[in-house]
């Protein structure tokens, strides 16, 4: 299966069975590379920092859908309210693909309601073996040098910048997407937070070198940034 079909399948996958007023998903934004060297950053739209983690020629898939459906409606017909999830889920949760569903009374949607917030997916291939890289949104595009990319994407920005406050560098404030690779060195993540981005202020994933940090005073802290992908994000 190639990067491209898993993904949106897997993605698909956390969306089948909504009712049937909710049109299939389409993404909102996909882009689909190969990392390049980081001097090459204005001509490529992912590259790599770190060709030990990251090698030149992996791939990388990036999906953006809004509006992921809260309900999932089962076969029986009965509706079931999609638990909240927290945030960011790792490869083998992805790969079985079915939602955690619980059943709910009907009429206790969230305030929000069908079809709020934005689902991101990334998928990488060929990079490290057996590695849990950090992943984040973030609000600037991939440059020649790993800063380049910005801070992390934040719903609600902390005032206090670079943000390490786990009330703001947060997987429900930020979008979070940590992987952790199988032995041919392929990856995957979701992540689905209750709002949109803001017009052109989310405009890159970052892959980092190690899992992200939640504790007091390193929280989305993640190591150094080994690699990048350019996401024209919409919200
Ligand atoms: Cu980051």
């Amino acid at each position: 299966m190639s990067l491209a079909m898993a993904l949106t399948a897997a993605a698909a996958a956390s969306m089948v069975a909504v009712s049937p007023a909710v049109s299939p998903p389409c993404p909102a934004v996909m882009v689909h590379a190969t990392f390049a060297p980081a001097a090459q950053a204005r001509d490529h739209k992912a590259v790599t920092y770190d060709t030990k983690l990251v090698p030149v020629s992996a791939k990388v898939v990036v999906v953006e859908f809004l509006g992921k459906p809260r309900h999932y409606e089962h076969e029986d017909g009965h509706e079931y309210e999609h638990g909240h999830d927290h945030g960011h889920q790792h490869m083998g949760d992805a790969a079985r693909s079915t939602p955690t569903q619980s059943p709910s009374p009907q009429g206790t949607q969230s305030p929000q309601g069908k079809g709020q917030g934005t689902f991101v997916g990334v998928w990488v291939r060929g990079v490290k073996a057996h590695h849990t890289f950090g992943v984040h949104v973030h609000t600037k595009p991939c440059g020649t040098m790993p800063d380049d990319s910005g801070p992390h994407y934040q719903n609600t920005k902390d005032p206090k910048q670079p943000s390490v406050n786990p009330k703001y560098a947060n997987p429900r404030n930020e979008v979070w997407l940590d992987l952790t690779t199988n032995g041919h060195g392929e990856g995957y993540a979701k992540a689905h937070v209750d709002w949109r981005f803001r017009d052109s202020e989310a405009r890159s994933v970052v892959i980092h070198e190690h899992a992200t940090a939640t504790g007091k005073g390193h929280a989305g802290m993640a190591g150094t940034r080994v690699a990048c992908v350019k996401v024209p994000f919409k919200g």
